[in-house]
């Protein structure tokens, strides 16, 4: 079976509206920006230093990370290659194919992980065992 590796996914630069005395704006639409619909957006806050987020990977979900707010590190992991990207700029989103393992740390203080989902939660489609997502990806 063929799966992505970790160099399928990329930082994306998402449309940015600036306003010179009003700030910024940015947009995600469906059918334009990403590989996928949106059918789920959830987000993370509130982490205290030093604590990490994620440890699993999805067998079949996409996803782009955006900092919000604030900055932290993804890992990406492909059962191969490792991958870590620093998100920090609310105008960039790291895209996430299925069947990456993803660990979430560095957080600064008053950062906002939000997250565009292809699908609604499912928590069949996690694989939260670091063995049984090799085993996944050796299939
Ligand atoms: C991911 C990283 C970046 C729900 O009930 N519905 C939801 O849509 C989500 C995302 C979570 N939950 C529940 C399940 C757990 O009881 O919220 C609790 C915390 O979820 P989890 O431990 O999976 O949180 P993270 O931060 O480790 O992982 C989350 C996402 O689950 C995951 O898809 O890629 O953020």
């Amino acid at each position: 079976m063929a799966y992505y590796s970790v160099s399928d996914c990329t930082v994306i630069e998402l449309d940015k509206h600036h306003s010179d005395r009003k700030g910024n704006l940015t947009v995600v639409e469906n059918n334009k920006t990403l590989p996928f619909d949106v059918k789920r957006v959830y987000y993370i806050y509130d982490v205290p230093g030093g604590e990490s987020r994620g440890s699993h990977a999805h067998r079949s979900l996409k996803q782009l990370i955006v900092a919000a707010s604030g900055s932290f590190r993804v890992t990406l992991d492909d059962g191969t290659t490792k991958r870590s990207f620093i998100l920090n700029r609310p105008y960039q989103g790291l895209c996430v194919m299925p069947g990456m393992w993803r660990d979430l740390d560095d957080f600064s203080s008053g950062a906002v992980c939000m997250v565009l989902a292809s699908d609604l939660y499912d928590a069949d489609d996690y694989i939260r065992d670091y063995q049984e997502f090799l085993d996944f990806r050796s299939k």
